[in-house]
């Protein structure tokens, strides 16, 4: 017998949504368990090195952790809707979304989930206290809760953080007007990424989800359907028979502004932590084929004072940043479109800053990897 393999996560992670609703859609049957779970705590996280979720068992007990490998490890072994367009522009820009999923908005999942904590913290400690003991709930919340500053949440940062919540709710709810997904009638690794923090966060604590039903009901509506088992693609006539990227390799025109923005608010924050990175490497701590960090859990190898939206904080430099940043890089190649279509967005940058070396997921971390000419 082929037993389904085991999803450790929690309905409120934001990683974890993401790699739940990439299952549901390739209709993969799999168990959902809460990290509290003995064999969790006791078996996983020993040979993982770190608490953390999401982690896939598969059947033969081999763990796969991070949702990037986990997705990769299913489209290996094929799916009915791959996450990942096959031509250059609706390729690269489904990873721009993952990029901007991961650095910028983790930083608005984690604001509206932390700083309204009286407004939602029932609902928190509900959801937080799933499986494990009041002391546990607990030093979790309060863990997470610490690591607003790292993340650019302060005082001078949250009218910003919510000006751009606002903003990229207008401009998701023109494209989801007229499209089910970022690209088409199905979902890239663009969508389930930007379905972890819009979602898990945003589309569920209270104070966030008020705010997204009222300005945004096709966004929220997109949050159900990326959590549908099927494409639910209802409101969106004889859409229903054509799974599928849109023709052409063509970018939706609706999705101009979202670039836009996503422009504006991503390149100070990596062109800054790309400096802290280039110190590094050159400082020759970065060895290929070393984990990236002395210890799994550490996620960064230093600090960099930049700014959102032009307001100043310093925050934390993980070298995962640059592994998917170079997946942008790499699925862009030498393309052209996708150059035009860059310099049309002032994302330019992304594609011709020199990235020192290049970050490598081994062992369930992230390990160096070459360096640049
Ligand atoms: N890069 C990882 C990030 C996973 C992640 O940060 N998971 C959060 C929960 S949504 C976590 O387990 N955090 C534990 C901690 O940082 O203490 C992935 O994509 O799987």
């Amino acid at each position: 017998m082929v037993t389904a393999p085991i999803l450790y996560g929690l309905p409120h992670s934001l990683y974890t949504g993401k790699v739940r609703s990439f299952l549901r859609k390739q209709g993969i049957a799999y168990c959902e368990t809460p990290p509290s779970d003995p064999h969790f705590t006791g078996n996983v996280v020993p040979k993982i090195g770190r608490g953390i979720i999401p982690v896939v068992e598969l059947g033969d007990g081999t763990l796969v952790q991070d949702t990037v490998d986990i997705i990769d490890h299913f489209e290996r072994a094929g799916v009915r809707y791959t996450a990942y367009p096959p031509t250059p522009r609706q390729r690269t820009v489904a990873h721009l979304f993952e990029l901007y999923a991961v650095l910028g908005l983790t930083r608005h999942a984690m604001h509206y989930r932390w700083s309204y904590l009286a407004e939602q913290e029932a609902f928190l400690r509900d959801a937080f206290g799933v499986g494990g003991d009041p002391e546990r709930t607990a030093a979790t919340m309060a863990r997470m809760n610490s690591y607003l500053p790292v993340l650019g949440v302060s005082d001078e940062t949250i009218p910003a953080i919510e000006d751009s919540y606002r903003q990229l709710l207008g401009g998701l709810e023109a494209h989801f007007a007229l499209h089910p997904y970022l690209l088409g009638n199905q979902p890239s690794t663009g969508d389930y990424s930007l379905f972890g923090p819009l979602f898990a966060h945003l589309g569920r604590d209270p104070v966030p989800l008020a705010i997204m039903q009222r300005a945004a009901p096709k966004v929220f509506r997109w949050t159900e359907r990326m959590h549908a088992p099927d494409l639910d693609l209802v409101e969106y006539g004889d859409a229903c028979d054509q799974p599928g990227f849109a023709a052409d390799d063509a970018i939706p025109a609706t999705l101009g502004p979202v670039l836009d923005q996503i422009a504006a608010e991503l390149l100070p924050g990596l062109t800054d932590r790309l400096e802290v990175l280039q110190a590094h490497v050159a400082s020759g701590a970065a060895r290929p084929g070393q984990p990236v960090t002395a210890k799994p859990h550490q996620r960064i190898i230093g600090q960099a004072e930049t700014s959102f939206r032009g307001v100043a904080y310093t925050g934390g430099v993980q070298p995962y940043t640059f592994f998917l940043w170079q997946r942008l890089r790499d699925a862009a190649g030498d393309s052209d479109p996708v150059r035009k279509l860059f310099a049309a967005h002032s994302l330019s940058p992304l594609l011709e800053a020199k990235l020192p070396i290049r970050v490598e997921r081994a062992g369930n971390i992230e390990v160096w990897g070459e360096l640049a000419d």
